[in-house]
């Protein structure tokens, strides 16, 4: 199985396997009792490290039922990443499952998979330089309901890299003085695509990757820690791809403190790597996490298949 911890700082060390069984209490088993399951539906549920991430087992996600459903829709939340191996879904399929959470939320600056205009193509040719979300960020933090979560399934991969790495904001707040994020929680934060999807930016028709509607920008103002909306707890909302300011600040006056935070989000969390297998799939929740796509395999195709779960706005902690 391709998942690593990677650890900043700490090692983390992947624990015993936590069964779940649909609607009861989880109970923590060791590996040698696994497959036990009593001729019952049974969703295994192992977490990836201390804070982020959990990998499913033993799920076919086309006929999960509503119980098992609900196991992970507060996985999803509560750890902001869920992996789920050897899945074999169709385009339909994946936005079936998608629905089954939310309304799907079309991105409208992505290529969409042909035939299939909800489901976002993320694709780098072999002779493509650029890759998509190759820095850390997270999607739609843009657009005043930032998208929940997006669902994402691997199609054509390289030989080797290609690796996405994600890592939980909330994390990072135990490690800072209370007085500090007394003062984050007053604060709103600006975030924008015009610099990354507009006309002329970093991702218009000049780069070698296909993105459309450049005349579609906007901008919203979220919270710089929200109170997240399923689970209640505090993240940190604020991306090194969309947010451009603090409100009510300049740019310029916002950056010390903006990189500041960015650097010791990056430099406080531990991080997951995941290596993708083909049918694997991975959704992260938008609003605790961030990711990025390693762009390290040159002359070698790789296709994702991408579908966005609509949120809500956010509110302060
Ligand atoms: O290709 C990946 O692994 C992730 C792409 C990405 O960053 C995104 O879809 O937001």
């Amino acid at each position: 199985m391709g998942l690593e911890p990677v650890p900043h700082g700490t090692v983390t060390v992947v624990p015993p396997c936590l069964l779940l069984h649909a609607g009861e209490p989880a109970t923590l088993i060791t590996a040698a009792h696994i497959g036990t399951a009593d001729g019952r539906t049974l969703v295994r549920l192992e977490p990836l490290s201390d804070v982020v991430g959990s990998i499913v087992r033993d799920v076919d996600l086309r006929t999960i039922d509503e119980a098992e459903l609900q196991l992970l829709d507060r996985t999803w939340a509560e750890r902001g990443l869920l992996v789920v191996p050897g899945q074999e879904l169709s385009p339909d399929d994946h936005l079936a499952f998608a629905r089954r959470f939310a309304e799907v939320d079309v991105n409208r600056f992505f290529t969409p998979v042909p035939g299939h205009p909800e489901v976002a193509e993320v694709r780098k040719e072999p002779d493509q330089i650029t890759n998509i979300g190759g820095g850390w960020h997270t999607d739609h933090s843009y657009d005043p309901a930032p998208a929940r979560g997006s669902i994402l399934v691997a199609r054509e991969l390289p030989p080797e890299g290609g690796d996405t790495e994600f890592l939980h904001t909330g994390e990072v707040l135990s490690s800072l003085s209370d007085a500090f994020v007394d003062h984050l929680r007053g604060m709103r934060a600006v975030h924008s695509n015009h610099h990354v999807f507009g006309v002329g930016a970093g991702y218009d028709d000049n780069t070698d990757i296909q993105f459309n509607n450049h005349d579609q920008t906007g901008e919203a103002v979220h919270p710089v820690v929200l109170r997240h909306p399923d689970t209640g707890a505090e993240s940190l909302y604020v991306n090194t791809a969309f947010t451009t300011h603090f409100e009510g600040w300049t740019v310029a006056e916002s950056k010390p403190l903006f990189e500041q935070l960015l650097q010791t989000i990056v430099d406080r969390s531990t991080t997951v790597r995941l290596r993708w297998e083909p049918g694997m799939v991975a959704m992260w929740d938008n609003r605790n996490t961030w990711h990025k796509a390693h762009n390290d395999y040159h002359g070698h195709r790789r296709v994702m298949h991408r579908v966005t779960v609509a949120g809500v706005e956010l509110s302060a902690a």
